[in-house]
């Protein structure tokens, strides 16, 4: 055995609400931005929407004998907010609930822990009505929200995750435009990621006042960031890029302040978000870990045509999965060397890490995963690299547990250890889920 991960390490897979539950209008759930977006023409690939998805809310029961069959010690999933709220605020729907007790008490039935995200991207359509996360009451909303689940869900679920990604939501979402609500507004962008942190902060203390003695963080989407090359303005451009991507919502939540030059460089610009007094040591409660997302690395050029940050990736022509996204597994051990130097030892979460392909169903009926395989492999040996060098990394997450709806990607970009056809909903373990499962059999490889 080359490698051998810390006793109790947390073995887990991730979905997320919208990606796979399907069940779009049952039992009273209310609309999402992401049910108005996908049912845009033009959003999303051949218009491909969740309205089924992998139909996960009638299959929950055969799901979860599937992930007990992988040997997950622990399972990531989200709640849908329009589930409970349909409206967004107000009076909860009880059959919301229902659904997310059965799961949890199943999974808690099997000894597979739940690590619940409360906010992974589809807001109540209702409040987006009211401007979503730009407006700031949006916050208020997420908090009730956040309490009737402690007060429901806080007795038996361990681990907590308030957002899953606010980068991808805000930016994406609000200046990009490829993600719900579909806004291309870079001052709105920044508005809402800093309504997404204050709400973090306050449901982490909300968390805290409910009493139960789990474990909340937040999971960010993040990439190492390294200059195209020596020049002066690459390195300036790749500092900007940093701050841009990762330090302007992990310094927020870890040191209560946004990064000051780029605060200052978007202020020059007439873009720094509204901040009132208290927001800031108000985001930047004490929380028990951080959850990370990686996938790919950064190699930053200087790009006078990219406003308003003027830094852009470059390709460094390594091998690529179906995203596009270059695998650089080395990248994985240097943002985790980075972030236990820049953030004084803090104890780390990888909450999705995986990587999309072409798979087949070959003739015996197989997905032979190869190229799956070992990316995680080798994702995998640099998480272990980093421990090995003190990095406090107490669990990971493969991306994800079955194909599922990727986004603006629909269903063109398989992520699963699991294969889902989804014209029948038939389940496949692929060949990684066969290797995933013997790693945590025996904590390592
Ligand atoms: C879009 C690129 C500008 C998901 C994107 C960046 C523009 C610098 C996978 N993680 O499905 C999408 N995923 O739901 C959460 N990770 O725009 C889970 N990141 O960037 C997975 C990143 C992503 C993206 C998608």
């Amino acid at each position: 055995m080359r490698s051998n991960f810390p006793e109790n390490f947390l073995w887990g897979a991730a979905t997320a609400s919208y990606q796979i539950e399907g069940a779009y209008r049952e039992d009273g759930r209310g609309e999402s931005i992401w049910d108005r977006f996908s049912h845009t023409p033009g959003k999303t690939f051949q218009g491909d929407t969740g309205d089924v998805a992998c139909d996960h809310y009638h299959r929950f029961e055969e799901d979860i004998g599937i992930m007990k069959k992988i040997g997950l010690k622990t399972y990531r999933f989200s709640i849908s907010w329009s589930r409970l709220f349909p409206d967004g605020s107000g009076e909860p729907n009880p059959k919301g609930m229902e659904f997310y007790k059965k799961l949890v008490s199943k999974l808690n039935e099997n000894g597979i822990k739940p690590a619940v995200t409360l906010y992974h991207w589809d807001l109540p359509q209702k409040l987006q009505d009211n401007g979503g996360w730009a407006n700031r009451d949006t916050v208020c909303h997420f908090v009730e929200y956040a309490k009737y689940v402690f007060e429901n869900l806080g007795s038996q679920v361990p681990i907590w995750i308030t957002h899953n990604e606010p980068f991808v939501a805000a930016i994406v979402g609000n200046w990009i435009g490829r993600h719900a609500p579909g806004i291309t507004d870079f001052q709105t962008a920044l508005r809402v990621a800093h309504h997404l942190l204050l709400s973090h902060g306050l449901a982490v203390k909300a968390y805290r006042e409910s009493g139960h003695k789990g474990e909340i963080g937040i999971t960010l989407n993040m990439n190492p960031v390294y200059p195209a090359s020596e020049n002066e303005m690459d390195k300036a451009a790749a500092k900007r890029f940093n701050e841009y991507l990762n330090k302007w919502y992990a310094d927020p939540v870890l040191k209560g302040a946004y990064p000051a030059d780029l605060l200052e460089w978007f202020a020059d610009r007439g873009l720094a978000p509204e901040i009132l007094d208290g927001d800031m040591s108000a985001i930047n409660q004490p929380i028990d870990f951080l959850g990370i997302n990686n996938y790919y690395s950064s190699f930053i050029r200087h790009d006078e045509h990219n406003w308003p940050v003027y830094a852009s990736e470059i390709s460094t022509g390594r091998d690529r999965t179906k995203m596009d996204w270059e695998i650089n597994p080395e990248g994985l051990h240097d943002l985790l060397v980075y972030l236990d130097k820049e953030y004084g030892g803090i104890k780390i979460i990888i909450t999705e890490n995986g990587a999309a392909f072409n798979d087949i169903v070959n003739r015996e009926g197989k997905v032979e995963d190869d190229n799956r395989l070992d990316y995680l492999y080798t994702y995998l040996e640099q998480v272990h690299r980093a421990i090995d060098s003190g990095v406090n990394v107490k669990g990971y997450y493969a991306w994800s547990l079955m194909d599922n709806f990727e986004w603006g990607h629909g269903y063109s970009k398989r992520f699963g250890l699991v294969y889902v056809d989804f014209k029948t909903q038939k389940r496949i373990l692929k060949k990684s889920a066969y290797w995933y499962s013997e790693v945590i059999r025996n904590n390592g490889f």
